[in-house]
C-alpha cells in the first residue's frame, strides 16, 4: 500500500485530494495546525475525516515539518499548505513570505535530510504569470508576480526546480489556475458570490459588495484538479504542468450567471465597494492546458457555466437545510458578511 502525506489537508484541495487517494487505496497522512477552534469541516462533509492519520505541524515551525516526514515515512508528498488567499498577502505580507515562501524551503529541507526518494508536488499558481498579460498562458510564459502571495510562491516554484535539478529529487510543479467547488474558502470571489445568492435569495441578506469585477480568470472544478496532481508524481520524470480550461470569464460574468441560477437580476443586488480592490490585481488569467493533456492524458469536463450552477445550488440547498434545523458540516453560518472588515485599500 503506498502511502502520502498532505500538507493542508484541511483545505478545499487537501480534503478533495485525500477523498481521490483514499479511493487509490493509499494510506493518507495530512498536516494540521492547532487552532482555537478545529477546522475539519471539509474533511467531514466529504466523509473522510475517521479514514486519514493526522498529525499536528506548522509551517512555520521546521522541526514540526521533520517530525511530520518522520512519523508518515510517505512515498508522495502534496505540499499544498499556504496562506492561499492574495489580498491577505497585501495586509500580512510578512507572514504570507514565512508560510506560503519559506514553509517550502522547511518541507523540501526535511525530505532532503530524511529521504530524497520521497515524491513531491508544489502547488504552484497561475498568479505567478502576474499582470500585464492578454494571451493563453502556458508552462513556458514569463512569470511577473503581482502580490506578496505570488512572489513568496514563485520562490516555492523555483525550489522545487532547484532541489530537482540539484539534489535529483522527483519534484513537481503544479501551475494551476483558479478552481472552485463548494468547498472553497468563503471569502475567495466564487463562493463569497454564491453564498450571497443564496442568502439573499432566502431574504437573510440584501446586498453584494464587491471589488474589481473587471478581472477574467480561467475558472476550473477543483476535484478534478487534485488527479493532475497525483497523475503528475506517477510519471517517469518530473516536470511542470499547467492545469486549466482555457476559458476565462470576468467576475461580473460569474455574478450575472450566479444570480440568474436562482432566477435573480444581479444588478439589484451588487455594489462595487473599494474596500475589495487590491493594490494591484492581476486583470487577465487563462490557462493553456496542451502539455497536460499530451502527457498526462488531463482534461477538464466542468466548465463555467456548469461549476457556477454546482456552487450556487449547493449553497442554496445548504441554506435551505439549516433553515428546516439541520445541522452538518459546514462553514457558512459562523461566517457573517465582510461588514466589518477594515482593509488598508480604505485608507488609500
Ligand atoms: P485553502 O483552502 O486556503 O487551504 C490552505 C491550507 O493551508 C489549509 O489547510 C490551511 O490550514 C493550511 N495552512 C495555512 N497556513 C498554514 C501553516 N502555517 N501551517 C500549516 N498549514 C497551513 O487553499 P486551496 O484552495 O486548497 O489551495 C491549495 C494550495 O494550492 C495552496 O497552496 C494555494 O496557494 C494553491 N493554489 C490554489 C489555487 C486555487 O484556485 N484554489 C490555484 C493555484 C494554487 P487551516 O485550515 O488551518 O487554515
Ligand atoms: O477569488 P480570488 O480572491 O482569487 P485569486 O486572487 O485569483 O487567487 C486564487 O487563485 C489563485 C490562482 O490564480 C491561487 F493561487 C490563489 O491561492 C487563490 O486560490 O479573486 C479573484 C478575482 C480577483 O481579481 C479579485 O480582485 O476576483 C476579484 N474580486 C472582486 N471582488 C474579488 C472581490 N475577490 C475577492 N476575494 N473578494 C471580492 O470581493
Amino acid at each position: 500500500m503506498k502511502s502520502a502525506l498532505i500538507t493542508g489537508i484541511t483545505g478545499q484541495d487537501g480534503a478533495y485530494l485525500a477523498n481521490f487517494l483514499l479511493e487509490k487505496d493509499y494510506n493518507v497522512y495530512g498536516i494540521y495546525r492547532r487552532l482555537s477552534t478545529p477546522n475539519f469541516w471539509r474533511l467531514q462533509n466529504l466523509e473522510v475525516f475517521d479514514k486519514i492519520n493526522l498529525i499536528p505541524a506548522d509551517l512555520i515551525d521546521g522541526s514540526s515539518m521533520v517530525e511530520a516526514v518522520k512519523i508518515s515515512e510517505p512515498d508522495e508528498i502534496y505540499h499544498l499548505a499556504a496562506q492561499s488567499f492574495v489580498g491577505a498577502s497585501f495586509e500580512q505580507p510578512i507572514g504570507t513570505g514565512e508560510i506560503t515562501g519559506l514553509g517550502t524551503a522547511r518541507i523540501l529541507e526535511a525530505i532532503r535530510q530524511i529521504d530524497p526518494e520521497m515524491k513531491f508536488y508544489q502547488a504552484s499558481t497561475s498568479e505567478l504569470y502576474g499582470n500585464g498579460h492578454s494571451s493563453s498562458l502556458s508552462e513556458n510564459s514569463p512569470f511577473q508576480p503581482s502580490s506578496p502571495y505570488s512572489a513568496a510562491k514563485l520562490y516555492g516554484y523555483w525550489l522545487t526546480k532547484i532541489y530537482r535539478e540539484g539534489y535529483n529529487f522527483f519534484a513537481c510543479n503544479g501551475i494551476l489556475f483558479n478552481h472552485e467547488s463548494p468547498l472553497r474558502g468563503l471569502e475567495f470571489v466564487t463562493r463569497k458570490i454564491s453564498n450571497a445568492v443564496a442568502k439573499i435569495s432566502f431574504g437573510m441578506e440584501k446586498e453584494l459588495n464587491l471589488g474589481n469585477m473587471d478581472a477574467k480568470r480561467d475558472w476550473g472544478y477543483a476535484p478534478e484538479y487534485v488527479k493532475s496532481m497525483w497523475l503528475m508524481l506517477q510519471q517517469k520524470e518530473p516536470d511542470d504542468y499547467v492545469i486549466a480550461t482555457n476559458e476565462s470569464h470576468t467576475i461580473r460574468e460569474f455574478v450575472e450567471k450566479a444570480f440568474d441560477v436562482a432566477g435573480l437580476d444581479w444588478q439589484d443586488y451588487v455594489k462595487v465597494d473599494r474596500r475589495f480592490k487590491r493594490p494591484i490585481d492581476v486583470n487577465y488569467l487563462q490557462g493553456d492546458y496542451s502539455k497536460s493533456k499530451q502527457k498526462l492524458g488531463w482534461e477538464p469536463k466542468i466548465k463555467f457555466n456548469k461549476l457556477v450552477e454546482i456552487m450556487v445550488k449547493e449553497d442554496l440547498s445548504r441554506w435551505e437545510k439549516w433553515q428546516n434545523g439541520q445541522i452538518f458540516p459546514w462553514d457558512a453560518p459562523n461566517y457573517s458578511n465582510e461588514a466589518n472588515i477594515l482593509t488598508r485599500a480604505l485608507k488609500a
